[in-house]
């Protein structure tokens, strides 16, 4: 078979071993894409073993994720074994929701969403569901903490007044980011997305029901991705996606569907960090009294100042302490 022969041409050319990238996990299966082929992937105890020994110092979920570059052999029966993830070069991640993840003495790991991201996407709705500033800052904190180069989207134009897509829309260019406004129903929006993720590998992520695998399958059809109701009475998506995928669209474009979250805490930044993720707020952190100021309280804090003078906007300085708020006191992540 062709199929077989290939795979077998490549193991000799990496000496046994086949480099790939993970796009998709169920369960123990590693979906690993490997010269345009996803193989279906097992991942052998002895990384678990090795993360358990770790996992008291680390905090962490996952031992490969979505985007992670691995590589493995084939087996006979046409599966893979993983034999090395490789290093990441960023990830995504959170604290891991409260069920899910609270650890031994009660603390919350951390849960990676994925990794090795040239460009992430936080989609939001201008309506249904309703436009939320305050979540959409959570977002951009974990991408802005990741060094990942962050784009907002704001999607649902048609079923908004113009007036008010163009007030969210100005809330982050003024701060810099590539705001996109966009409707399913408009191609010219979709269009001007599709440039700038062309060539890349994008994250895109946001509440559910915003549209995001919409989006995707306006951006490229040939997804077909499945796409969901808002429901009328909560005024929520019902989680359509349910599993982050990576899909491969022509030879160098990477996009990642996530399922819509729900909560978001960053995970791994300290208080007094916390502000250099915020973008317009590092041009006066240096001229704040202390050098570990958090902006809550302390005494000649410049960021404080830029407020009271509406450098700084007071919904943004709300999301702020907002964050601050949900950062543990003392713990570093
Ligand atoms: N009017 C309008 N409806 C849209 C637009 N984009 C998406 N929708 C609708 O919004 C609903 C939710 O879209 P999805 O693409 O499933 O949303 P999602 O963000 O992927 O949701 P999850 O997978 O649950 O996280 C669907 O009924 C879409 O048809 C848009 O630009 N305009
Ligand atoms: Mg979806
Ligand atoms: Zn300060």
């Amino acid at each position: 078979m062709y199929y077989r022969k290939n795979i077998l041409f490549l193991s000799c050319t990496f000496g046994g071993f086949i480099e790939g990238v993970v796009t998709k996990i169920e369960s123990k299966d590693y979906y690993v894409r490997a010269d345009k082929k996803i193989i279906r992937c097992n991942l052998p105890g002895r990384f678990q073993k090795e993360f358990n020994l770790k996992k008291d110092k680390l905090y962490t979920l996952d031992i490969a994720v979505v985007g992670d570059k691995v590589n493995f052999e084939m087996n006979k029966d046409n599966t893979g074994t993983i034999n090395n993830i490789a290093g990441r070069v960023n990830y995504i991640s959170r604290k891991a929701p409260r069920m899910k993840g609270a650890g031994e003495r009660g603390e919350r790991l951390e849960q990676t969403l994925a990794a090795n991201i040239d460009e992430v996407y936080i989609i939001a709705s201008a309506i249904n569901p309703s436009f939320n500033n305050r979540f959409i800052d959570r977002l951009i904190v974990a991408g802005e903490s990741a060094y990942i180069n962050v784009n907002v989207v704001i999607n649902k134009m048609d079923l908004a007044p113009e007036e008010d897509v163009q007030y969210f829309k100005n809330i982050y260019s003024k701060l810099g980011y590539n705001v996109y406004i966009t409707s399913i129903y408009r191609s010219e929006s979709i269009d001007r997305l599709r440039n700038n993720v062309i060539g890349k590998k994008s994250l895109f992520f946001g509440q559910s029901g915003v549209g995001k695998s919409s989006i995707l399958n306006g951006l490229f059809p040939t997804l077909d991705l499945k796409t969901g109701d808002v429901s009328l009475s909560t005024n929520k998506g019902k989680h359509t996606t349910v599993t982050s995928i990576m899909h491969g669209v022509g030879d160098n474009t990477f996009v990642i569907d996530t399922p819509g979250i729900r909560e978001f805490d960053p995970y791994g930044v300290k208080k007094e960090d916390l502000g250099r993720y915020f973008k317009e707020f590092p041009e006066y952190i240096n001229d704040c009294k202390f050098n570990n100021c958090t902006h809550f309280h302390e005494p000649g804090c410049a960021v404080r100042k830029a407020v009271e003078t509406g450098k700084i906007t007071s919904e943004r300085y709300k999301s702020y302490l907002n964050i601050l708020e949900t950062i543990e006191e003392g713990l570093f992540f």
